[in-house]
């Protein structure tokens, strides 16, 4: 992935080698700390019920709260001491390389600025709300901490092998995008759409996407959207199984599809245990702009 030309706060922080930045934690101004305020406050309401009971625990020992902009290093001092994880900031999508290089080492890069007011329901760029409430309560999870240093590996053994874009298929199915079956319903676990009000609702309530059981050589057969909500969601069993199905070699899941055919983001396949067949009215009405 390109780094971006994104223009925030940090356009001309100096990058360290491995493209982090000086958070400048006491720069934040009053409107940026309570544009984090709000945020906060909506998605922790909208997730009540809909996020895994991983992710609300963590969010309560992170101490992850509507009092501004946390601060890097003090919540990563939290963190460290639960999973030995680390969040380091950085200003923009960082090279896939560097990416998986922190995650190897236990060190998830997040962006440290905030959304632009204009794009407080939606963006595409991982801001620091993204990061920090989607994806850092994860990562206070033992099994999905190894979970992501497995993936950091992996990555890097992807890049070598050609193979990243079935890699980052896994990444957005699962890390970005992924529901997880608890015994009182599906949950959402995928940080993508914790940290989005509208597809929190979307992913689990909406009867147009299909959802369907995690599988990974069908997984990572699946194109993927950047800009709207999925058309499908993988939905697995526990956090246990998930690693278990990465820890093997991806060498022979690569052999295994590589003469398949990509498999759209909508259709459904034979084999599929589907949990829910999609309507996909949502599509057919236009999506995010219709
Ligand atoms: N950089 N900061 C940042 N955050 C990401 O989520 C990210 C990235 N670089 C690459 C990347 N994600 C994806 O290409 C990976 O899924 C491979
Ligand atoms: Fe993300």
């Amino acid at each position: 992935m390109d780094t971006s030309t994104f223009k925030n706060r940090y356009h001309n922080a100096p990058r360290a080698a491995d493209f982090t930045i000086d958070q400048a934690w006491d720069t934040y101004s009053a409107a940026e700390h309570d544009r984090w305020d709000r945020l906060f406050r909506r998605q922790k309401d909208v997730t009540k019920g809909r996020a895994c009971s991983v992710a609300l625990k963590a969010m309560a020992d992170l101490e992850l709260s509507p009092s501004g902009i946390p601060d890097m290093g003090r919540l990563s001092d939290r963190l460290e001491a639960i999973t030995g994880w680390r969040v380091v900031p950085v200003a923009e999508l960082v090279p896939d390389e560097i990416f998986f290089d922190h995650l190897a080492n236990r060190r998830f890069p997040a962006g440290a600025f905030i959304r632009p007011e204009a794009e407080f329901d939606y963006l595409q760029e991982p801001d620091i709300f993204h990061d920090i409430f989607g994806h850092v309560p994860m990562l206070a999870d033992p099994v999905f901490a190894d979970f992501m240093e497995a993936y950091g590996k992996g990555g890097q053994r992807a890049m070598r092998l050609g193979q990243l874009h079935n890699l980052a298929r896994l990444y957005w199915y699962t890390v970005e995008f992924g529901l997880i079956r608890q015994d009182d319903g599906l949950r959402i676990y995928g940080a993508g759409i914790l940290s989005s009000p509208q597809e929190t609702v979307f992913a689990l309530e909406d009867p147009s996407p299909n959802r369907v059981a995690f599988d990974l050589p069908r997984l990572m057969r699946t194109k993927y959207i950047i800009d709207d909500f999925q058309q499908t969601y993988f939905v697995i069993d526990s956090f246990e199984a998930l690693l278990e199905a990465c820890y093997k070699d991806f060498g022979n899941v690569y052999a295994e599809v590589k003469d398949e055919p990509n498999i759209e983001a909508h259709e459904l396949i034979d084999g599929d245990t589907v949990i829910h067949r999609g309507t996909h009215a949502y599509f057919e009405k236009g999506g995010r702009r219709g």
